[in-house]
């Protein structure tokens, strides 16, 4: 045992510089050698929330990165629960997430002459590429430096996942050194500091947006990590470009503002002669910027913080380099000064359309009500509804079709209030972001997830649980990856089934939650706001049918399909 009565430890140390920080929620998996260190967090007045499996103790953190904007941390044991993390350090750093990943290690000299150490790997070689930046912090003197610099790297530019590799020896090292006053642990002065573009680069993107006559804003999670709804919200209001927002942008400007163009999606991106990104990226999501789902002649205009990302997929006509508030505070006025305003032609093709398809859209609504075949549009209206007159109330989502339907048909108000499977579609999100939501907000929490992805995680429910959460899960169960009915060679489960009458709610009772079991409309229209007004932790088992459900779901297109019939 160390004596650390005069706070001189390594483990002492990083408690102190998070602290200091502002960074008071850990969230974890304990084993050699972060156990003590995770209690001396705790008598520090520091919380632990100690998880099932290490990647939903990441992605936790992860989550509360993207609605703090503060790096979340998550602690990990070495090798097995390390790798464990590391795809969800990889997939912060896809999703730009601000993430401070500290696994414990070996000695340095153990490793390099690979004499086998208890869980000994090279840790810190092995995270290099799955995320933004890898540090390994070898002596307790440097522990200050190392918070330090991991805050940084993960917030500023563009936000990301950080590892921080801490070796054994360092969590126990006294620091004889630097004596009594921890003098190498100290706050960050500015640690994203603001970027401005140039006067040059405004004016050029004013020039282009001046002269368009259907113009569009694509809305990216970028933004909403930034918050940029008020500015955002007065370009639009000030010049009704008509705006689209990515799943996770979703709220930034309200789903119900007139100004949406979200249910006349491909109308507006086939015709838009001039595309403004903001925190968006041309990624698969937005099929490159390429035709036929683009206008071949539009012009894009792309505010982000990375300049690397500019020209990845299509010629960017005016790059606007910086963070998204310092753009937005300068381009607005720049451009509202022109009195630009869109021409009204534009607006109505957006309007008819969206007329147009928000009645098929009802329709199919109304018909999910009463379809004796109970499916995923009647699963989610009664979400829906509650969002409407619960908008605070905080959405995970992950699945196919249920991650695609519901983003369709569930309203979001108010900025970062949805978080879903993100820039890699990655199952086995949601209990992680589900917690950290619930501990980091304080607010209700809904986690809708498809059957195949709540099993992911899905023994996490008893983190959720154990800290008494007010989450309600509810899981889509139509019995299996996509859906429920699969079975190419004949008396054989097929590679998609999962089993279609597993009661997934009894899972919340065997920990103390509360448990509910739907089969129709009615019952879960009558169910889900107690469920999570009740304002406990809870599963609701949705049982839909199991031919419910497409293949894929809406990103079939990306699946290559095979012609199967047997030799
Ligand atoms: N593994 C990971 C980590 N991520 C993935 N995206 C996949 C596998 C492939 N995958 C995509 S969606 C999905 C899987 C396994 C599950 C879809 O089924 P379900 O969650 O039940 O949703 P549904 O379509 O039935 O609503």
């Amino acid at each position: 045992m160390v004596d650390d009565s005069l706070n001189r430890t390594g483990a002492s140390l990083l408690i102190d510089a998070l602290q200091k920080n502002g960074i008071n929620n850990l969230y974890g998996v304990v084993g050699i050698p972060i156990t003590d260190l995770a209690r001396l967090a705790e008598l520090r007045g520091m919380k632990y929330y100690g998880f099932r499996r290490e990647d939903s103790a990441v992605d936790a953190a992860a989550a509360a990165g993207f609605l703090t904007k503060k790096p979340g941390v998550a602690m990990t044991v070495s090798a097995p629960g390390f790798l464990n993390g590391l795809t969800a350090l990889a997939q912060a750093t896809k999703n730009c997430f601000p993430l401070i990943m500290i696994s414990g290690s070996s000695e340095r000299h153990i490793i390099d002459l690979a004499q086998g150490d208890y869980e000994g790997l090279d840790q810190y070689n092995v995270a290099k590429p799955f995320c933004k930046k890898a540090y390994r912090v070898d002596r307790a003197q440097d522990v200050g430096l190392a918070v330090a610099r991991a805050i940084r790297t993960a917030v500023s530019g563009r936000p990301g996942g950080v590892y921080l590799d801490l070796p054994a020896d360092t969590i126990a090292q006294l620091n004889d050194d630097l004596g009594e006053k921890n003098m190498g642990v100290y706050k960050l002065v500015d640690p994203a500091p603001l970027q401005e573009p140039s006067d040059d680069a405004i004016n050029r993107a004013v020039d282009i947006i001046k002269q368009a006559k259907k113009p569009l804003i694509i809305l990216g999670k970028g933004a909403a990590y930034d918050r940029t709804e008020k500015q955002v919200q007065e370009l639009i209001n000030k010049t009704d470009i008509p705006f689209l927002p990515m799943s996770m942008a979703k709220g930034l400007v309200p789903d119900d503002d007139k100004h949406s163009a979200a249910a006349a999606r491909s109308l507006s991106l086939k015709n838009a002669d001039v595309v403004i990104l903001i925190g968006a990226r041309l990624n698969w999501m937005l099929s490159y910027g390429d035709a036929p789902q683009f206008n071949p002649e539009a012009k894009f205009i792309q505010l982000d913080i990375d300049a690397t990302q500019f020209d990845s997929a299509q010629k960017i006509s005016a790059p606007l380099q910086g963070d998204l508030t310092s753009i937005l505070n300068k381009l607005v006025p720049a451009l509202t000064a022109t009195g630009y305003k869109v021409p009204s032609d534009w607006l109505d093709a957006i309007a008819q359309d969206t007329a147009k398809n928000d009645a098929k859209f009802a329709k199919r609504i109304k018909a999910g009500e009463t379809n004796p075949e109970f499916g995923y549009y009647g699963a989610i209206e009664p979400i829906n509804d509650y969002f409407q007159e619960h908008p605070d109330t905080y959405l995970v989502s992950e699945g196919a079709n249920t991650l695609d339907i519901g983003r369709d048909m569930i309203g979001m108000k108010l900025p970062r209030h949805r978080l879903d499977t993100g820039t890699w579609g990655v199952m086995g999100v949601g209990m992680g972001y589900a917690i950290a939501t619930a501990v980091e907000t304080g607010k209700h929490v809904v986690a809708l997830d498809g059957d195949s992805a709540f099993g992911f995680d899905g023994m996490d429910v008893e983190t959720m649980c154990r800290y008494n959460l007010p989450i309600t899960v509810v899981v889509i169960n139509n019995g299996g990856i996509y859906n429920g009915v699969d079975n190419v060679v004949p008396d054989q489960l097929g590679p998609t089934t999962l089993d279609p009458t597993g009661r997934y709610d009894l899972i919340a009772k065997a920990f103390g939650g509360d448990n509910y079991y739907v089969t129709n409309y009615q019952e879960m229209k009558d169910t889900f706001a107690t469920a999570v007004e009740s304002g406990r932790p809870s599963i609701i088992n949705v049982q839909i049918d199991p031919s419910m459900g497409k293949e894929s779901g809406h990103i079939g297109n990306l699946n290559p399909e095979l012609n199967l019939k047997p030799l």
